[in-house]
């Protein structure tokens, strides 16, 4: 297809670029860190989602390169961060299922980290609730891997899908993040916000820390504050951000 085409030639004509949405400690307010989010740009077709991209560059085996290419262009962006007086400021990245099971994701990290300088600390990988859900130790392993290079583990849209919580005790997990549907019907149904509860209390009992997604409102992150939740990011913060105005909004942000 046209698609199949340009995607096997948009690494090397550089039409791949990265926005990051801030990430805010509830405690404080303060800015820590920003979740890397792919963008694919086309000369003829424009721009791409990467829901649709992401599931064809894995069919085309091309999701080896470009997982090298956005770890390394994430890890170089927050050693830039520092560089520029920033703060410590953490970077998440996320991982499809199949790029875990098709690539060896922490060969790719330590590489970025040994080519950026920018320590692995500062680091969090996102992997979907799927990946717990269908794999076994090999995968584990894989995962133990990263987390043994210094970097933390996250589960993204955690809540939506199954992953059962005897699973989560078997897999190395710092950070779970609640799924932004139950975060926007909060403050409507009761039945989210006691999920939202019980999500946070479950991280919470495990060492976890808990990230709230899509905060739209100021109730929503009050309901977050008041639960205890650490991290929260989404529209009542920030939307993705280029480069360059992720760094003018943690200068400017109160
Ligand atoms: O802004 P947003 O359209 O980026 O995100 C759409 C979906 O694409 C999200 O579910 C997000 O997790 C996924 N996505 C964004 N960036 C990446 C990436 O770098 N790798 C993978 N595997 N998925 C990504
Ligand atoms: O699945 P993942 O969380 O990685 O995807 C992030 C996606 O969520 C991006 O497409 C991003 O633009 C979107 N997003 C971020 N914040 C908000 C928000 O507050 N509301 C909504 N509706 N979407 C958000
Ligand atoms: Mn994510
Ligand atoms: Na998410």
């Amino acid at each position: 297809s046209r698609l199949a085409g340009e995607l096997s030639e948009a690494l090397e004509h550089n039409e791949f670029s990265l926005v990051f949405q801030p990430v805010v400690n509830l405690a404080d307010g303060s800015v820590g860190g920003a979740e890397a989010l792919l963008r694919w740009q086309n000369r003829y077709i424009g721009a791409v989602n990467p829901d649709q991209f992401v599931p064809l560059a894995e069919e085309m085996g091309l999701i080896l390169p470009i997982g090298e290419w956005l770890t390394l262009a994430a890890c170089r962006e927050a050693k830039a961060w520092q560089q520029a007086g920033l703060g410590d400021l953490r970077i998440a990245i996320n991982v499809s299922p199949r790029q875990v099971q098709q690539t060896d994701i922490a060969t790719t990290l330590r590489r970025a980290l040994d080519e950026s300088g920018l320590s692995p600390r500062l680091v969090t990988v996102e992997i979907t609730e799927s990946l717990i859900l269908n794999s076994g130790t090999e995968i584990i392993r894989k995962l133990e891997r990263v987390r043994d290079l210094g970097a933390r583990i996250a589960v993204d849209d955690f809540g939506t899908g199954y992953a059962s919580l005897s699973y989560l005790k078997h897999f190395p997990v710092d950070i779970l993040k609640i799924d932004r549907s139950f975060v926007s019907e909060a403050l409507n149904n009761a039945d989210d916000a006691r999920l939202i509860e019980a999500i946070i209390a479950l991280g919470h009992s495990l060492g976890m820390k808990v990230v709230g997604e899509g905060v739209e409102t100021r109730q929503q992150q009050a309901f977050l504050v008041e639960r205890g939740c650490d991290l929260a990011q989404g529209y009542r913060f920030s939307p993705p951000l280029s480069a360059e105005r992720f760094r003018d909004f943690v200068r400017n942000f109160e």
